[in-house]
């Protein structure tokens, strides 16, 4: 090609681009124009002066342009940040308040230091109760159920091996020797009346025992006879309590009645402070005094803001630190009659808070509290993260004590009133 027919295409592309913008800009302006011209004969019906009506043409016109070009920007800002928000990735250590650690004899709370990134998740919906706790019991399901399920498909009818085997199930899965004589003894005696072999029968006669021995101790918290309902919460370190206590105080403000929480766990600055940042969340009152101080003298002080303000539950954090059983009854005595004085019965619950983790252990400490300081109902916490959740059915049977709440996980949500129907549900359903 010749140089000359060249620049005579490259002169003909650009001659095109520009009467094609040329034309876009000409039929803009003809539109711009009828616009003004049709602005113009509105604003005339509508008695604005003649001089004046070519300049309010042109001020709406400027006024609907950049109304259209924030309206751009906005989107595209939502946009951009939506997308930040999938793409962020989270702390774990972000997720709660402090973590409790010990070690030896020094306490601390522990920074969320872990830099441990993990992605955000998509917006799932939000899982019904049931759902939570199946979740929740996933752990304890596969490792007593599933085992329990593959136990009775390769039986050949309720014999002393199955049986044997079935125990040591229940005993794995923490549900305590004295619990698991009891189920295994019932199963057997049911299954030989009934002359069930069929392992689905089977498996629906042992739901049936667990429920009803669950069922022995059902008694979910009632906190309305009296006003204010004092709930002091006990146990060892770690096991929960404040944790617990901060999702009793948003659960009960949601059911629109007035909390106050008491930090008489004033073992640690620390301790109030994650008392806190609950408070804080749930818009709640807490009475804290500084760290060292005398237990009794924030109850007392708890008590007389929850008298005042005419609270409808007041809850006390204790501490989980004390060394013998000695101290703790000297202590607790002194709680309790500082609280009596001032609110006639109180405390009127104190839960224990076990942690379902450590299994049998959490039934000798039950054992020490009960006999220390009189336990009236229990609290399971960390259920979530165990497969040890038999101790919920060992709990009512060893301690005859009942089972309030119990903790699936970290949230708000998943601290729920124990229904032993539901538990059971969730603990057989197939997965
Ligand atoms: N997964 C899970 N974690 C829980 C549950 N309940 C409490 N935790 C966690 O357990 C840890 C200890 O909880 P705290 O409430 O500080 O325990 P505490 O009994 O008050 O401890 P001290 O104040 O040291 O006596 C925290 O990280 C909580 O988030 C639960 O139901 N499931
Ligand atoms: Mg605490």
């Amino acid at each position: 090609m010749q140089w000359s027919e060249l620049m005579e295409s490259v002169y003909q592309s650009w001659r095109s681009v520009g009467e094609f913008f040329s034309g876009v800009l000409v039929q803009m302006s003809q539109w711009l124009q009828q616009v003004i011209a049709w602005l113009v004969a509105h604003y005339a019906q509508w008695g604005v002066p003649a001089e004046q009506q070519l300049l309010a043409a042109y001020a709406t016109i400027y006024l609907a342009a950049t109304v259209l070009v924030l309206l751009l920007v906005w989107r595209l800002v939502r946009r951009r940040r939506q997308r930040g928000q999938k793409e962020k990735p989270t702390k774990v250590g972000e997720v709660g308040p402090g973590v409790v650690e010990e070690e030896g004899e020094a306490e601390t709370v522990a920074e969320p230091s872990e830099e441990i990134t993990a992605p955000v998740e998509e917006p799932a919906a939000p899982l019904s109760l049931y759902d939570r706790m199946r979740s929740g019991l996933a752990k304890t399901s596969s490792a007593l159920v599933g085992r329990i399920d593959t136990l009775f498909t390769g039986a050949s009818g309720v014999n002393q091996e199955l049986l044997e085997e079935l125990e040591e199930i229940l005993i794995t899965a923490d549900c305590g020797m004295k619990t698991t004589q009891m189920l295994v003894d019932a199963f057997q005696k049911q299954a030989k009346e009934n002359k069930v072999t069929d392992p689905e029968a089977l498996r629906e006669l042992l739901k049936a025992e667990i429920r009803a021995l669950l069922n022995l101790n059902v008694a979910p918290l009632a906190v309305e006879g009296h006003a204010p309902f004092v709930l002091m919460v006990i146990g060892v370190n770690g096991v929960g309590k404040t944790t617990t206590i901060g999702k009793l105080a948003q659960q009960f403000t949601r059911q629109g009645k007035k909390v106050i929480l008491g930090a008489a766990d004033t073992f640690r600055a620390a301790a109030a402070d994650q008392l806190e940042v609950w408070g804080e969340r749930t818009g709640v009152t807490v009475i804290r005094h500084a760290e060292g101080a005398d237990p009794a003298a924030v109850a007392f002080d708890a008590a007389k803001a929850a008298v005042a303000r005419k609270a409808d539950i007041m809850i006390l954090d204790t501490a989980g630190r004390l060394h013998t059983k000695v101290n703790l009854m000297e202590e607790m005595k002194k709680l309790y009659r500082v609280l009596g004085r001032e609110i006639d019965g109180a405390p009127h619950e104190t839960m224990l808070v076990l942690d379902a983790t450590t299994g049998q252990n959490a039934l000798v400490q039950a054992r020490l509290f009960q006999e220390a300081v009189g336990v009236t109902g229990i609290a399971l916490t960390k259920l979530d993260g165990t497969a040890k959740g038999g101790m919920a059915v060992a709990i009512g049977a060893e301690l005859g004590l009942p089972v309030r709440y119990v903790g699936i996980g970290e949230g708000v949500d998943d601290l729920r009133p124990f229904d032993p129907e539901m538990f059971v549900d969730a603990l057989f359903e197939k997965r």
